[in-house]
């Protein structure tokens, strides 16, 4: 939906939070009021047939960020609030009945810090990029007259120590160098912090009692499965559940009643990952109806969940799917393009998934945040493996490993796993990538976060993502697959390639020889830039991306014979950084470029890829054609 947008600061000025002086504003919400005066009249401006305005207000879509969108290079650097506005009418019966429907309002997700109101009053904050949050906003609506709904969000990117991925403000003081008030945003980790509202917002009915949330968990053996669910309803206690789990073929195949219970299923059709069998991503589905006594009335709330049936294991050499060892050829991601920034996509998200098939690719890492949920539902149907990581990234500062932190992490796992716990595509959470691990803190830190998160979900194994030496990682310890960062050749040793036999052997034996873990090189790369040619290949060529690739692919050969289970390139595609001396329209390690046309490097990956796919016992499906990949 379109949205109107302002930059302009009505309250508070910039930056959101004050890092200096103790003097946070971080939860002080704007008055609505002030919203409501500024924007009134935004709100006859007709989208889309009105251009871009030349005042504060203007036209922005949604889902988008907004840095891109126009000429102006200070909407494209700004920190600190922003506002959207949008009227939407509603269906009259939405507001009627007794009890009346319960009308709710979800954001897929906003970066970073959002306020919500509608009409006028505040339905909801929420801190963070990257999760869903919603507000049900019955009341407010009861409340006003009409079907008119306006939806204001006030929006601000800062970040500081204690947000996720963390970062700080400086102010330049110096008034011989800087202007009055003049501060930067200062942040350590490699990829544009865009933001805006960047996934879908939808308005959506339940009834007053309803299935708040489903936990679906599966085992299997060779010809029984069993489905364990719980279910939970909130709006009445006097309510009845019955489940039925159909086929692809609308079979039904199990039935099950009440909030907990088991079903099983004879015969099952296992969720594999694509490449590992000729029907990947075999999705059952779990039909949860709920029907409930309120005020007299008969309630009927019915939520349908996509199941696929598999199980994971670690063992101290192996990751095995469904008893099988599976070895993770995927890549790195980024949610990043052109003009839209991490706004979501559609047709970008089918390319993308398109060429992961081409390349014969079976895994990605949700680096360093996680994805769309409309990116998850593919993986999920196409058979993607996904490490699903949280926004932990780039925590260095000492003051990120403390308590208001830690405690901030451990909610976003909650909010991660409440999203992505029923989805088999999810085979291993990463709590963090690259954090300054050899810090003291950072054992009691990552050991809290990692067990937190294995509370929450039982089912799964945990990791973060380590660049730290391995004698002196503190959070290592507690993960159960070892994910190591290398760029020998590249920010080590640059320009020499022979040294990558020596370094990453070594690397790999270490870490083995102290932890016995199965190890996966979680990012490995080096940037070309396309078009660029040289032999003997330089840095930056396309040949030297592709001669570093093969001299990391000759060790992982001889590795993964033994507890390497995993090699994930850096990085999918090109994709847009901060400005930097060593940046040129953002990080070049893309195998694709950001407009996702090949460099030569994919055409290396992409035969290695498939002969190693075709190494297992079950021979993948021949691609012949795109038809491979529309099911
Ligand atoms: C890394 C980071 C990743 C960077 C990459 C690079 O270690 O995890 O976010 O983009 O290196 O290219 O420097």
């Amino acid at each position: 939906l379109p949205f109107y947008y302002s930059s302009q600061q009505t309250a508070p000025q910039p930056p959101l939070w004050s890092c200096a002086g103790g003097n946070s504003q971080l939860w002080e919400a704007p008055a609505a009021k002030t919203v409501k005066s500024h924007f009134l009249n935004a709100l006859f401006l007709p989208f889309p047939w009105n251009s871009c305005q030349t005042g504060p207000v203007i036209d922005m879509p949604v889902p988008a960020s907004f840095n891109d969108i126009t000429q102006d290079p200070s909407l494209e650097n700004y920190i600190g609030w922003v506002w959207y506005e949008k009227e939407v009418l509603l269906p009259l019966r939405w507001l009627q009945g007794d009890p009346a429907p319960r009308v709710v309002l979800r954001f897929g997700s906003a970066h970073y810090y959002s306020i919500v109101w509608v009409n006028g009053v505040q339905v909801v904050e929420h801190e963070g990029g990257h999760l869903p949050f919603e507000a049900d906003i019955s009341s407010v609506l009861q409340g006003s007259p009409g079907a008119l709904c306006r939806i204001t969000v006030a929006l601000n990117n800062t970040l500081t120590p204690h947000t996720l991925p963390p970062g700080s403000i400086q102010y330049m003081t110096d008034k011989t160098r800087y202007p009055k008030n003049y501060f930067v945003q200062n942040i350590k980790f490699d990829f544009f912090n865009y933001a805006g509202i960047h996934r879908p917002v939808v308005l959506y009915t339940t009834p007053a009692a309803y299935i708040d949330d489903i936990t679906v968990t599966t085992t299997s053996s060779e010809s029984i499965a069993m489905v364990q669910y719980q279910v939970s309803v909130v709006g009445s206690t006097a309510y009845s559940l019955s489940l039925s789990l159909r086929d692809q073929e609308g079979k039904e195949v199990a039935t099950g009643d009440g909030p907990v219970g088991e079903l099983k299923v004879l015969n099952p059709n296992l969720w594999w990952p694509y490449l590992m069998h000729e029907n990947p991503g075999y999705l059952y589905s779990l039909e949860v109806k709920m029907q409930a006594q309120v005020a007299g009335a008969l309630l009927e709330d019915i939520y349908t969940l996509p199941v696929g049936i598999r199980t994971v294991h670690v063992t101290s050499t192996q990751f095995l799917i469904n008893g099988r060892p599976f070895y993770f050829h995927g890549v790195n991601k980024h949610e990043d393009a052109d003009i839209r920034g991490k706004g979501l996509d559609w047709p970008l998200i089918v390319k993308d998934f398109n060429l992961l098939h081409w390349l014969g690719a079976n895994s990605f890492r949700t680096s360093h945040y996680p994805y769309a949920e409309e990116i998850m539902d593919l993986c999920d149907a196409y058979g993607i493996v996904v490490i699903d990581e949280s926004p932990g990234v780039g925590i260095k500062l000492p003051e990120s490993f403390g308590n208001k932190s830690l405690q901030h992490h451990l909610a976003v796992m909650e909010e991660l796993i409440r999203r992505d716990k029923n989805r088999p595509s999810v085979v291993m959470w990463s709590v963090a990538n690259e954090p300054a691990s050899e810090l003291p803190p950072a054992a009691h830190y990552f050991k809290t976060v990692i067990a937190h998160t294995k509370a929450l979900d039982p089912s799964r194994p945990v990791t973060f993502v380590t660049d730290a030496n391995y004698a002196l990682d503190h959070g290592a310890p507690y993960v159960d697959v070892i994910c190591v960062n290398s760029y020998f050749s590249w920010y080590h040793d640059p320009g020499h390639l022979e040294v990558i036999p020596l370094q990453l052997t070594a690397q790999f034996e270490n870490w083995y020889k102290t932890y016995q873990k199965p190890i996966i090189q979680s990012e490995y790369g080096a940037d070309s830039v396309p078009g660029l040619h040289s032999d003997p290949p330089m840095m930056f060529t396309e040949e030297y991306q592709t001669a570093m690739l093969r001299e990391y692919h000759s060790v992982f050969d001889k590795k993964r014979k033994e507890y390497v289970i995993g090699e994930l390139i850096w990085n999918f595609a090109d994709f847009m950084t901060s400005q930097g001396t060593t940046r040129v329209l953002g990080n070049k390690k893309g195998i694709f470029t950001r407009q996702r046309q090949p460099k030569a490097a994919a055409f290396v990956l992409r035969d290695r890829y498939w002969k190693i796919a075709n190494e297992s016992s079950c021979l993948p499906p021949v691609v012949t054609s795109h038809s491979l990949f529309l099911k």
